[in-house]
């Protein structure tokens, strides 16, 4: 019977230990209203360096209705990005900052190469001749990462046992939250993340540019 039970545990054990753990992010802000388009990532506590994953797949933003379009993009180091621009009018992107700096001048359709972002940090996106088009690159040293839908909840699935520090950025945070969790079979705990929102102090749209409010 003993040997019974150490065989089952044993068996539970392991099949726990290669469970890939799910984590669901809630995000809310100070009035508990659900928050959007917040990135949330994970990096392993112990410093273990995961293993060598495939080049990340290549990722799109547009530029559609004189907009960005994903507002917000999160990726991997090493991650190439496409800029096509949808619009008939041409579009000038660029970036100042620091993870990486470039500039795709004046284009219609496709640009003329694709961008590869091979610095972590958060990349602000402008365009030269729209002075409200804005849009952020949020690179990361993990394949661990979401983001958040309308209903506030980014999914961050596939994630081994093992200890991690959780963070979440958004375009409104001061600066980036984190905390501990732990991952220890298939359901964690979902984490509800309080995020202290600055004013939204993105630039009107033209009225000239049609199309009403930004969005
Ligand atoms: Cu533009």
């Amino acid at each position: 019977m003993k040997t019974l039970l150490c065989l089952w545990l044993l068996v539970c054990g392991a099949r726990l230990a290669l469970a890939a753990g799910v984590v669901h992010v809630v995000c809310e802000d100070d009035k508990q209203q659900r928050v959007a388009d917040a990135v949330a990532w994970l990096v392993r506590a112990d410093g273990v360096t995961p293993a060598p994953q495939p080049p990340p797949a290549p990722v799109t933003i547009q530029q559609l209705g004189q907009e960005f379009d994903p507002y917000v993009t999160p990726v991997q180091v090493g991650t190439r990005i496409s800029f096509p621009n949808q619009d008939s009018v041409q579009h000038h992107v660029y970036s100042l900052s620091k993870a990486k700096r470039f500039e795709l001048p004046l284009y219609r359709g496709e640009a003329r190469e694709a961008v590869v972002f091979d610095q972590p940090g958060i990349v602000t996106l402008g365009c030269n001749i729209h002075d409200w088009m804005i849009a952020y690159v949020v690179v990361l040293p993990t394949p661990h990462f979401a983001k958040s839908g309308a209903d506030g909840t980014a999914i961050l699935s596939n994630l081994p046992a093992g200890r991690y520090t959780l963070e979440v950025w958004h375009p409104r945070l001061a600066a980036t939250v984190a905390r501990e969790i732990v991952i220890a079979g298939a359901d964690a705990a979902p984490q509800i993340i309080r995020l202290t929102l600055k004013p939204d102090r993105r630039i009107r749209r033209a009225p000239e540019a049609g199309g009403g409010a930004y969005r």
